[in-house]
C-alpha cells in the first residue's frame, strides 16, 4: 500500500466514516485513523471542520475535507486507479443522484424507524419498504449497484448491511426481508462478504448495545 499524509477522523460505527475507510481501501491507500468521542468532540475537530463539526474529516498533506460524500469525490479525483465513479458522465450523474437519494430520503426514514414509537414507527417502517423498492429497481441484473465491482452507491449504502439487521432486532421487523427485496438481500450478502468489506463491518454485539442505547436516548413519544 501507499504511503500518504493521510488521516481520517472517524467514529468506528458511524456509516459516514465507513464509507471512507472502504473507499481507500479500494484504492490502497493507507491512512492514519484518528477515533472522536462523539459526545466529547476534540478540539481537532472543531477546527477542522468548524461547520458541521461531524466526522468524517480527511486530512490530506495537512488540509481538511469534510462531508462523507464530497471526500469520496476527492479520493477517486486523486487517486484514480481502481475507480469508484463511472466515467460516462449519465452513469455518474447517477451514482451522484442514487448516493443524494440515500442520504436525503433513505437515512432518515431509517432513523424515523429507529426512534418513533407506535403509528408513526409504522409509517416510518413503510417509508422505508417505499425507499428499498427503489434500491431494488436499481439492481436488477446486477451484483453491486456499480455494476460487478463495488463503487460509489455501493460505498454510499454499506453501512445499511449492519445497520438495518441490527435495527430489525431493536424493532423486532424485517425491514428487508429476501422475499420482499430479494435483490437487495442479495446485494447485502455480497457486499458484506466482499474482501473489501468483510473484516471491517462494526461487530454485531458492540452495534447493538451501541444502538440499542441510542434508541432510549433519542426515542420519540408518539403524538398524541
Ligand atoms: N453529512 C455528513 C454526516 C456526518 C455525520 O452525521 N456524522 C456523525 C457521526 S455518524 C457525527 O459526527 N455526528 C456528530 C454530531 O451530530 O454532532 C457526512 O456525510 O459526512
Amino acid at each position: 500500500m501507499a504511503k500518504e499524509d493521510l488521516k481520517v477522523l472517524g467514529f468506528w460505527c458511524s456509516p459516514f466514516y465507513l464509507r471512507v475507510l472502504w473507499a481507500l481501501k479500494i484504492k490502497g491507500i493507507e491512512f492514519e485513523f484518528v477515533e472522536e468521542d462523539i459526545p466529547n468532540k476534540s478540539p481537532l475537530l472543531l477546527e477542522l471542520n468548524p461547520v458541521h463539526k461531524k466526522v468524517p474529516v480527511l486530512v490530506h498533506n495537512g488540509k481538511p475535507i469534510a462531508e462523507s460524500v464530497i471526500i469520496l469525490q476527492y479520493v477517486e479525483d486523486t487517486w484514480k486507479h481502481n475507480p469508484i465513479l463511472p466515467s460516462d458522465p449519465h452513469e455518474k450523474a447517477m451514482a451522484l443522484f442514487w448516493a443524494k437519494f440515500a442520504d436525503e430520503k433513505l437515512v432518515n426514514s431509517i432513523f424515523a424507524s429507529f426512534i418513533k414509537q407506535g403509528k408513526e414507527k409504522e409509517e416510518a417502517v413503510a417509508t422505508v419498504g417505499e425507499h428499498l423498492k427503489f434500491l431494488e429497481e436499481e439492481l436488477k441484473n446486477k451484483k453491486f449497484f456499480s455494476g460487478d465491482e463495488i463503487g460509489f452507491l455501493d460505498l454510499c449504502l454499506g453501512w445499511t448491511v449492519s445497520f438495518i439487521s441490527v435495527l430489525d432486532e431493536i424493532n423486532g421487523l424485517k425491514m428487508a426481508g429476501e422475499e420482499r427485496f430479494p435483490l437487495f438481500s442479495a446485494w447485502i450478502e455480497n457486499f458484506s462478504n466482499s474482501p473489501i468489506v468483510k473484516d471491517t463491518l462494526p461487530p454485531r454485539d458492540r452495534l447493538l448495545s451501541k444502538l440499542r442505547h441510542m434508541e432510549g436516548a433519542f426515542r420519540v413519544p408518539p403524538t398524541a
